[in-house]
């Protein structure tokens, strides 16, 4: 046995998290033909929070404790990452919506077809709303937009607080933000947390940011973002495009575009796929992102590739997020984890505290 192994005592790890999340709690999401209740809720937030607790694993802070700053900054870094307009959109749909009398969620109808003439912004409510969505996966409530704008702050706090103390940071964010592109929503996401996160260090000075996505589903939203960018080098471990949603993007030949050629990478792999397959791509991950030479790493974490995800069709045990944590942790690289998907919700809370547990206590080097 490694005789150092036991010498590794976990460091403390600080949490950002906000109660704001709360907020947003959908009424019902469409699968397989049917209204169900939405699997994005609350209680996924809670369950992660509860376990971070009984674990002691550090302090749990809001967003303004450490970084008091970020109420006057985050709108500003937000708009390097989404466009204004659509920025405007979700701040007062609910107010338009709410104001034509409606009382349900909002979501989409209709969508621009292939071979549409001219895609224009619409004036109605619900043009735009099919305009800035690319399914029916992310209702509007009266607490969206309290709950988003809040989870923002708490990936840019976390990225504040990484970027100053140099090691990892845990954002508890929710809802999640990878599906969300440039100017639009739609997969429960509506702003994307881990590139806000990207965007505030390379504001405070980094030069390359590494941005792996672990999550079940294609970081489809991220992808998007920094598609044509060079200082963000994005990776995503994902369901076949063939097979999973969302199915339009994640294939391994979608690699960049113009200055950012080389710098997007997609790992598919086959639904029931278990440790030893994704693994594997998680090690090619970790080459790239050595090579790519990063001051940091953002962590897209979805537990959703778990063996008991109701939505997911991976294979891990909760074990193996320990050694998924450990992996990434041999990036030697400071790590802002920020939360995106995860439905088994029972077991949602264990399977974090395993990754965030691998994370900060790797196997010593002997
Ligand atoms: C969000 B995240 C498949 C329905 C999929 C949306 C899933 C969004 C996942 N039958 N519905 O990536 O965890
Ligand atoms: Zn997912």
């Amino acid at each position: 046995m490694n005789p150092h192994l036991d010498q590794a005592t976990p460091q403390p790890l600080i949490t950002l998290y906000s109660e704001g999340h709360h907020q947003h709690h959908g009424q019902a999401e469409l699968k397989d033909g049917q209204l169900v209740p939405c699997f994005e809720k609350p209680a996924r937030a809670d369950m992660i929070l509860a376990q971070l607790r009984e674990a002691h694993l550090g302090a749990i802070k809001t967003p303004e404790e450490v970084y008091p700053e970020v109420q006057s900054h985050w709108q500003q870094t937000l708009a390097k990452v989404h466009s204004q307009d659509y920025i405007d959109f979700l701040a007062n749909a609910w107010r338009e919506w709410s104001a034509a009398g409606h009382q349900h969620d909002m979501l989409p109808l209709a969508w621009p077809p292939r071979r549409t003439t001219s895609i224009r912004i619409p004036d109605s409510l619900d043009g735009r709303l099919g305009y800035y969505s690319f399914d029916a996966g992310a209702p509007i409530n009266a607490g969206t937009w309290p709950a988003i704008t809040d989870t923002v702050q708490v990936a840019i706090a976390a990225a504040e607080l990484l970027h100053r103390q140099q090691s990892h940071v845990f954002a508890l964010t929710r809802p999640p933000g990878h599906h969300a592109g440039r100017d639009y929503m739609g997969g429960y996401c509506y702003f994307n947390n881990a590139a806000v996160a990207a965007q505030h260090l390379l504001d405070r000075g980094a030069q390359r940011i590494a941005l792996l996505d672990v999550d079940f589903h294609h970081g489809n939203g991220t992808q998007d973002i920094f598609y044509a960018r060079d200082d963000v080098l994005f990776q995503s471990i994902h369901g076949d495009p063939r097979a999973c949603y969302p199915g339009f993007t994640g294939y391994a030949d979608e690699t960049g575009e113009g200055p950012g050629k080389g710098f997007n990478q997609n790992y598919p792999l086959l639904p029931g796929s278990d440790w030893s397959e994704w693994s594997q791509a998680l090690a090619l991950s970790i080459i790239k992102i050595n090579h790519y030479a990063a001051d940091a790493l953002v962590l897209s974490l979805g537990v959703d590739t778990f063996e008991g995800d109701p939505i997911s069709h991976f294979k891990l045990k909760s074990e193996d997020y320990i050694k998924m944590g450990q992996r990434i942790a041999e990036a030697n690289i400071p790590v802002v984890v920020i939360m995106e998907g995860g439905y088994a919700v029972e077991e949602i809370g264990l399977n974090t505290r395993n990754l965030l547990i691998g994370l900060m206590t790797p196997p010593q080097e002997s």
